[in-house]
């Protein structure tokens, strides 16, 4: 079990966390109070497909995006974190690297930090120890800014476990409980589709260092594998997400619910058999 606030995660069988985007172009149409609305929408239908918990993010991280500053950052995030811990009974996750949205959100009931910088930034390693949730610790080579352009590895397993694991220490001296922490490869962050085929190969190595999420749902390396910049991306999502989970995975981090938590149904059937399905004879 990890305690996720008032909230526990049960780490024994993988586990589903939605994304909920709330970056400017959620915001475009009708202003603040449909963008909310929208999200709640959302948020619902995840829950019901299976979702454990609502990643919100208020911060594009996309590659070449531009920087967003702490008050519009807050302006986004909290009044949808607020409106899904007021509604829902789930685990709401806030995609920040900044230490006031850490606090703000950790006061206002998130159950989980979840930062792409891995706690790089000023003052955020002291925001996650006060807040005392479990914290995911992303690499990422560069900058989103710049990152896709020529990244380069001796080793990319080696060098981002070594990361990883130099993380997991830091956070370790400066009192955020060991048990708390998550460890993610950042599939797409500083990295070109032969790195991200070697980490997806070997994601069983870093399950040695902490529990492990991976986020892998729609980007470009699926794309890149399906030959084809234009296709769906659910199917290869999904088909990759599985793989994550055969690895060992505790937490995939997906845009399409429904048909990853049918997936990982299907996944822990075959694994563990079946013991609460209803009508299975
Ligand atoms: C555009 C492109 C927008 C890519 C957003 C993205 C991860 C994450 C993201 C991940 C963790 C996305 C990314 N990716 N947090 N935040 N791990 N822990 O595809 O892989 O959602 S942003």
């Amino acid at each position: 079990m990890l305690k996720c606030g008032t909230r526990n995660l049960n780490l024994n069988r993988a586990q589903i966390m939605g994304i909920l985007n709330v970056t400017p172009d959620s915001f475009s149409d009708g202003g603040q109070f449909a963008a909310v609305e929208k999200a709640i929408t959302q948020a619902d239908r995840m829950i019901q497909a299976g979702a454990a918990i609502i990643d919100v993010g208020g911060e594009s991280t996309r590659p070449g995006a531009a920087a967003v500053s702490e008050q519009q950052e807050l302006d986004r995030v909290m009044p949808v974190l607020q409106a899904i811990v007021e509604r829902f009974d789930t685990i709401v996750s806030v995609d920040t690297s900044k230490a006031q949205v850490m606090r703000e959100a950790t006061r206002s009931g998130a159950g989980m930090l979840n930062d792409v910088r891995a706690l790089r930034e000023p003052g955020a390693m002291l925001a996650a120890t006060e807040a005392q949730l479990p914290v995911c610790l992303m690499h990422m080579l560069g900058q989103p800014r710049s990152m896709q352009k020529a990244p380069k590895y001796a080793d990319v397993v080696n060098e981002v476990s070594e990361f990883l694991k130099e993380r997991v220490t830091a956070c370790r001296s400066a009192g955020v409980g060991e048990q708390q922490l998550i460890v993610d490869p950042g599939f797409g962050f500083g990295k070109t589709l032969s790195h991200n085929l070697e980490l997806l190969r070997n994601l069983g190595k870093l399950a040695d260092i902490a529990p492990v999420l991976a986020g892998l749902s729609r980007k470009r390396m699926i794309a890149g594998m399906l030959g084809n910049p234009h296709t769906s991306r659910v199917t290869g999502s999904v088909v990759a997400a599985m793989h994550c989970v055969q690895q060992g995975a505790s937490i995939i981090r997906v845009h399409d619910v429904a048909q990853t938590a049918q997936a990982l149904r299907v996944t822990n059937a075959v694994q563990y058999g079946i013991d609460d399905v209803a009508y299975a004879t």
